[in-house]
């Protein structure tokens, strides 16, 4: 199988799929989709993901150089399908239980948190930038809040024990958006131990925003 991530170096989205594919070792074509000219709007892309959005998988399968790739969108679902085809590290380990928790935790994230900062849905609420953050502010603090809760009772080093799982795929990403967004992780001390923890590890920082972030 070959690889081709259309993404963002910003994207909160896009940043988990890559930390996912460093962690799995799979090599990876990156396609950049700047989310400043409306290049996500371009038919091309409005090809790939009728929202407009990245992250986007692009996987060929070999065989004929006829044979249409696979188009994947939703970061979740991209997610999923990797653990399901590189099994190994597991981003999903444990019985249903931990599994439902992990899921759980990345969900509060990729659902409930998430979709309320997109540019283009904070766009439609107001143009004032004050009125922007504080908007933005409100729905993180509620995402991390709730993320705290829960994680305090299933958190090691990470969110759910002490390796890398879907949750931390989907916090630690969206724990750059809050630090953007001028919210103090202390105020959440669970997230920042894990945030801290999640710093040093190898994939994280291949992954991150500042890894790819277009040079000048
Ligand atoms: N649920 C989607 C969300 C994707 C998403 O919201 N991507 C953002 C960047 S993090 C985006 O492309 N936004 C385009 C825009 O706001 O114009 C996923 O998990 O892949």
């Amino acid at each position: 199988m070959k690889f081709r991530l259309y993404h963002y170096w910003r994207s909160s989205s896009s940043w988990r799929v890559r930390w996912a594919l460093a962690i799995k070792k799979i090599d990876c074509e990156w396609i950049p989709v700047s989310l400043l000219n409306d290049e996500s709007e371009h038919p091309d892309h409005l090809q790939r993901n009728p929202l407009g959005y990245v992250p986007v998988l692009e996987v060929s399968q070999g065989g004929s150089p006829n044979q249409t790739p696979w188009i994947l969108t939703e970061s979740t679902a991209i997610l999923e399908f990797l653990e399901e085809s590189f099994p190994q590290p597991s981003l999903l380990p444990g019985d249903a239980f931990n599994r439902a928790r992990i899921r759980q935790l990345a969900q509060i994230i990729n659902s409930d948190t998430q979709p309320l900062q997109n540019p283009n849905v904070v766009e439609r609420v107001t143009s004032d930038p004050a009125k922007k953050l504080e908007w933005n502010q409100y729905w993180i603090r509620k995402g991390l809040h709730a993320f705290e809760t829960l994680a305090k009772s299933s958190a090691g080093k990470l969110s759910v024990g002490d390796t890398v799982t879907l949750a931390d795929l989907c916090l630690i990403p969206q724990c750059y958006n809050a630090l953007r967004n001028e919210i103090l992780l202390s105020e959440f001390p669970t997230i920042k131990r894990i945030h801290d923890y999640a710093q040093d590890l190898e994939e994280c920082k291949k992954s991150a925003p500042e890894a790819f972030m277009p040079k000048k």
